[in-house]
């Protein structure tokens, strides 16, 4: 009964908002819209170097946000949400001097200011915004939460693959679009990734396709980072084996390699080695298929099907 008045309640509002504006505006799943700035956010609560966030942000089609009095309130109101991530966020540089947010030390083994002057990179300051809405800064190697900004009228979208983001390669043969970001990440990041694209991670359906990825992370140049450059992430991933059964890898969604058309594994694999390598991958040797541990950092490959 009480379901039956919530559907009820979810129909009376949805009919009473329509009608939609005429073009509302979308980006990744993950970005939020204000339509104060006409811009996309995401704050990103996992903390990095200010180096490290600027690539996330670019490859995510934005940039590290570089704060008007606007931004800060968009921010401000994201930050409420995560009480517990600290007090400071990475954003872009405004070009400002701001005083710096961290503590002295009683003892100063920091270098000094001529230092500073002298660009060496472990005295380098970064822009953060403070909680209270300051601009503050913070020696850039520190890891600190960050936050991604790009305006609607720069926000990418492939009309062609139907994906929110550039670089993706259409193979007319497969009938669908792949794309290497140019960034490695954990399968868990890299699966989230290439879904708020409105993509997905790599679902090999035949050996025809299984040529053409081996194709394209041959051609493409390597990412740099990963924990080895001749696997990428790959969208399949083992249960967690009942018993002493065998492991059973299923992709993402939720078929058997077999029924998926593709289940070629790589000489000596699936090996589990060391017993954590549920995640799978496709080495870029021979194409085939590979168990990884799921929290080291890989490059990966999205794809999205455009002839459905
Ligand atoms: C990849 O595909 C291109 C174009 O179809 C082809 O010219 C090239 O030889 C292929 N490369 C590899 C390594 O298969
Ligand atoms: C599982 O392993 C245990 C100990 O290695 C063995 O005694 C048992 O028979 C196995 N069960 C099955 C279903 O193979
Ligand atoms: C996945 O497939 C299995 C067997 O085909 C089914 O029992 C299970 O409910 C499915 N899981 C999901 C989340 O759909
Ligand atoms: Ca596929
Ligand atoms: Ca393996």
């Amino acid at each position: 009964m009480a379901a039956y008045i919530v559907c009820f309640l979810l129909f009376t509002v949805s009919l009473v908002s329509a009608p939609a504006p005429a073009r509302t505006k979308v980006y990744r799943s993950d970005y939020t819209y204000n339509k104060k700035t006409d811009a996309f956010y995401k704050l990103h609560i996992e903390t990095r170097t200010e180096r490290s966030a600027t690539q996330v942000c670019s490859v995510e089609g934005a940039q590290l946000m570089i704060p008007s009095q606007r931004d800060i309130i968009q921010l401000h109101g994201m930050l409420k949400q995560f009480p517990d991530i600290g007090n400071y966020v990475w954003v872009g540089s405004d070009g400002k001097e701001h005083e710096s947010a961290e503590e002295t030390p009683i003892i100063d083994l920091s270098p000094t200011n001529a230092d500073i002057r002298t660009g060496f990179p472990w005295s380098r300051e970064c822009d953060v915004v403070t909680r209270q809405g300051d601009v503050d800064s913070f020696p850039c190697y520190r890891q600190l939460p960050f936050i991604c900004k790009v305006e609607a009228k720069d926000a990418p979208y492939d009309e062609h693959c139907h994906v929110f983001g550039t670089g993706y390669k259409y193979f007319p043969s497969i009938g669908s679009c792949y794309k290497i970001p140019r960034i490695v990440y954990s399968w868990n990041e890299a699966y989230a990734d290439c879904r708020a694209q409105n993509a997905h991670l790599l679902v090999l359906n035949s050996e025809t396709e299984m040529l053409a990825v081996k194709n394209l992370t041959n051609t493409e140049l390597s990412v740099a980072g990963a924990r080895f450059a001749w696997f990428f992430y790959a969208g399949f991933r083992a249960d967690k084996p009942v018993g002493n059964s065998t492991r059973v890898f299923k992709t993402i969604f939720n078929q058997t390699l077999e029924e998926a058309g593709y289940s070629v594994w790589s000489p000596n694999e699936p090996n589990n080695a060391l017993s954590n390598e549920d995640c799978g991958s496709v080495f870029k040797n021979d194409g085939k298929l590979n168990d990884v541990d799921c929290s080291q950092t890989y490059a990966f490959v999205c794809e999205k099907e455009i002839n459905v």
